[in-house]
């Protein structure tokens, strides 16, 4: 059932069991229902992390936000005392690898890179390698995301998630989802689950007028819970998702 109609009869079916005749009754109740949408149970994140080490895949249709976000990531699992080591494995364009040095340098974090038109699969080899060798315990791996080459992503995502699956590495892979694309960001999501497991989503560009509603059938349809919400350009304009304050948003009702 869409979204929005099981919404909907949920909320009626409060209407009439609990009498709320308010407004300010009723809104409350869509609200309470909307955020128990977003309530997703988290999902596995793959094997066991023997050697304590987790990787993370960052995966999304370009111009989402996935090298910001990396950047942002990083600096905040750095600042919590974790050794965070990224991977440019987006090595379809010379920009991509360029612009996540950039940022890394500014987080503060190393980075493994191979040539331009490299095999993404050895960029992660080498960056898990590395990563053991030195002792870090979160690798997360920037990704080209081409839905219009779909076998091509969903081999490379294949790849990928094999050779961090060697390690026994726990495994994340969030879908970078940018808030202004709106029902695009649906199929976007249905997209890429069907190519490879997403673990999460991260919310971006929260800071413009978008507020982000089409998440809320994600979550539904999909049952991928949102874990980050992207609000600008800059290094700390990032946050752990939180139901309630997003649904107060929706409302206008930010804090
Ligand atoms: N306003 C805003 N811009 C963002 C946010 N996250 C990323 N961007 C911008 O979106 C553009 C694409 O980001 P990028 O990380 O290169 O996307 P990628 O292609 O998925 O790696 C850049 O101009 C970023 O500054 C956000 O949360 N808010
Ligand atoms: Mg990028």
């Amino acid at each position: 059932m869409p979204t929005t109609e099981k919404l909907l009869g949920r909320v009626r079916k409060r209407v009439k069991e609990e009498r709320l005749e308010q407004g300010s009754q009723v809104r409350n109740a869509l609200k309470d229902e909307m955020a128990r949408l977003l309530d997703v149970p988290a999902k596995p994140a793959g094997a066991i992390p023997v050697n304590g080490m987790k990787v993370i895949l960052f995966v999304g249709v370009n111009g989402t936000g996935k090298t910001t976000s990396i950047a942002k990531l990083a600096r905040e699992y750095k600042s919590a005392g974790k050794k965070v080591l990224l991977g440019a494995a987006d090595t379809f364009r010379a920009a991509a690898i360029d612009q996540l040095k950039l940022w890394a340098g500014r987080a503060g974090v190393d980075v493994v890179a191979h040539q331009p038109g490299a095999d993404p699969g050895a960029v992660v080899f080498d960056t898990l390698e590395a990563a053991r060798s030195r002792g870090m315990d979160t690798v997360m791996i920037d990704t080209a995301g081409r839905l219009q080459t779909r076998h091509n992503l969903m081999d490379e995502l294949k790849k990928i998630r094999k050779v961090a699956g060697k390690y026994e590495a726990a495994q994340e892979v969030l879908l970078v989802i940018d808030a202004t694309t709106g029902q695009n960001g649906l199929s976007q999501a249905r997209s890429f689950a069907e190519a490879t497991d997403v673990t999460g989503i991260v919310l971006t560009k929260l800071d413009g007028t978008a507020k982000g509603g089409i998440v809320l059938a994600i979550s539904d349809e999909l049952q991928i819970p949102i874990k980050y919400i992207g609000t600008g350009e800059g290094m700390d304009d990032i946050a752990s998702f939180d139901a309630r304050l997003f649904v107060d948003a929706i409302f206008g009702e930010a804090v």
